[in-house]
């Protein structure tokens, strides 16, 4: 039996497991769980995860959507670190920047920009092909054009990068 994805791509970490089966090549379907038509608060995807969080997995009988070891300390270190990635680098992803805000912001840091290209190229195609709903709802919300190349290529980070030549 095929491994179930529950995702909503608006979701960061809907899309962080999307790419992590494709990039190992793991056979599943995905099915969508739409967050802004309340799909998540759903009795049936409920039975799935009570919390009523995307994203969530279903192997078989296995349903899986948070996993903690038994061991007090081993689950309190990884509930700090969750905290930390939730009230941290997570909040930073709950913006939808236009480009210039966005550079604004990431300019300064060449490293993270470095970061984020590496983790695009490692992960190619997949990352592209997960962020494309994010980039069209980006480009509606900031009255662009999907399809409009620079955007997408984010050759305006890009150019921030030292040349690699
Ligand atoms: N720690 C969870 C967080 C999941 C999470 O925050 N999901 C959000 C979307 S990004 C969600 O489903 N929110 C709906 C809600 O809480 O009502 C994970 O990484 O899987």
């Amino acid at each position: 039996m095929k491994l179930k994805i529950y995702a909503d791509r608006m979701s960061q970490p809907s899309r962080a497991v999307l790419i992590f089966c494709k990039l190992n090549k793991i056979d599943f379907e995905e099915i969508r769980i739409v967050l802004l038509k309340g799909q998540h608060r759903t009795p049936e995807f409920k039975e799935i995860n009570p919390m009523g969080q995307v994203p969530a997995i279903v192997d078989g009988r296995f349903k899986l959507f948070e996993r903690y070891p038994a061991d007090l300390f081993k689950r309190a270190k990884i509930n700090s670190i969750l905290d930390w990635h939730h009230s941290n680098l997570r909040r930073g992803t709950g913006a939808v920047l236009d480009e210039k805000d966005r550079d604004r912001v990431l300019g300064p840091h060449k490293r993270i920009l470095q970061w984020i290209e590496d983790l695009k190229t490692a992960t190619s195609p997949h990352f592209e092909d997960v962020h494309e709903l994010l980039y069209t709802a980006k480009a509606r919300l900031h009255g662009m054009k999907a399809s409009a190349p620079d955007y997408k290529s984010q050759s305006g980070v890009k150019s921030m990068l030292p040349s690699k030549l």
